[in-house]
């Protein structure tokens, strides 16, 4: 137990005083005049002081921990306000999107100076997150371990965001910069910067910022930029089958990648609606494809196949309960479930794969969806079973 004071700030402007502090299960409960509780994961209590909640409704009687955001350099607790637009989760765009080039040149945008180099770029991530899971997978495929270093943040997001606590199997603490929070990474490169403060973040070590902070593009630079460093040729974004990966990646990400998020965070009906019913005709239709098809566009595996892979292996363990996307299971569709099993079985792959981490992210960080914070009994599922494919 702490002899420490904790003021909550509500929404209406009042303050109120934290009357009983307890622990439970390594996080923080405090009691409020109110009756509610407050969690935090952290045991210290100096980080106890710089928690703070919202309340949330006109009543002030449900208080919680929320994910905030930067604006002009200084953090603000908040997380997406679905409530001005009909309870739809609208994801925002990423910041920086410059590119690592062979040359140094600037790429699709951006601006020029970030030249592929050995030990010159550091990628944070999320084990949790499927777009930093994209990045890791590229890291991976493409040889670039030795090349570029890795900080894995905590899988815990609360009212401080993203942080760099180790109290946890798997996390490295912010192996470069020895932050505490990522949101640091971001006022680091850009001290008035204003956004959310997501992973996955690519670092330069040289100039002192942020590359990029959109999966999309850093998977791109992995494919090819460091080629000529790592004589790693693969190639997952190959020339001809452009116009169809990009095909298959609209609607993916639309109903698929982001269509789960858009379904489990929205807070009208009609917004979950409109989510969930395109999510389940997208998987019916890959369904279809893959009977046909060993990958996405036929016999080659491509950048859409990984972009979807992210998706595909959280899906039972998290999107079907936690985000209400349960009209079937993963699990229930034979050729979509031996094709994830498949590509998580490929070399390298199963390193970037923690369910602990997305387990525990998404059932503990999003209280708006799982207000209890109870982490449910997980499926057993056999991700090592053989995939009987090809
Ligand atoms: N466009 C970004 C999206 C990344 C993203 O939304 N990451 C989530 C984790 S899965 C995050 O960090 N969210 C924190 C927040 O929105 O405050 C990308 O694909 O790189």
């Amino acid at each position: 137990m702490f002899s420490v004071k904790l003021t909550v700030t509500l929404r209406q402007q009042n303050s109120m005083r934290v009357t009983g502090l307890s622990q439970v299960n390594g996080a923080i409960l405090a009691t409020t005049p109110l009756g509610v509780c407050i969690h935090a994961r952290s045991m210290r209590p100096d980080a106890c002081l710089r928690m703070s909640a919202k309340a949330i409704g006109q009543g002030g009687r449900k208080v919680e921990i929320e994910m905030g955001y930067l604006k002009d350099g200084t953090w603000h607790d908040g997380w997406y306000d679905t409530a001005a637009s009909g309870g739809k989760f609208q994801r925002s765009t990423a910041g920086f999107r410059n590119w690592i080039t062979v040359d140094g040149t600037s790429g699709p945008s951006g601006r020029d100076g970030f030249k592929a180099e050995s030990g010159r770029y550091h990628l944070y991530v999320s084990y949790a997150c499927p777009w930093a899971h994209r990045t890791l997978i590229f890291r991976s495929l493409k040889g670039l371990e030795p090349h570029i270093s890795v900080s894995v943040v905590h899988p815990d997001m609360l009212s401080d965001g993203w942080s760099f606590d180790t109290d946890f199997p798997g996390t490295t603490g912010d192996t470069l910069l020895g932050k505490d929070f990522l949101r640091e990474i971001y006022t680091e490169a850009e001290p008035t910067v204003s956004g959310r403060v997501t992973v996955p973040v690519l670092w330069d070590k040289d100039t002192g910022t942020i590359v990029s902070n959109e999966s999309s593009e850093i998977i791109r630079m992995f494919n090819s930029a460091f080629d000529g460093i790592t004589g790693n040729r693969l190639d997952f974004w190959p020339e001809d089958l452009r116009p169809e990966i990009e095909a298959l990646n609209t609607r993916i990400y639309d109903t698929v990648n982001n269509g789960v998020y858009k379904a489990g965070f929205a807070t009208t009906q009609s917004a979950y609606d409109d989510a969930v019913y395109p999510l389940f005709g997208s998987l019916d239709w890959l369904e279809t494809i893959l009977r046909e098809n060993r990958y996405l566009t036929g016999d080659r595996l491509t950048e859409a196949d990984w972009r979807l892979f992210t998706t595909l292996v959280r899906f039972d363990k998290v999107y079907h309960t936690h985000f209400k996307c349960n009209k079937h299971m993963l699990k229930d569709y034979p050729n979509l479930w031996a094709y994830t099993r498949e590509l998580y079985q490929m070399p390298g792959i199963k390193g970037t794969t923690r369910f602990d981490h997305i387990i525990r992210h998404y059932y503990y960080s999003q209280n708006t969806v799982n207000p209890q914070r109870i982490v449910p009994v997980s499926p057993e599922l056999d991700f090592d079973a053989p995939h009987g494919r090809g």
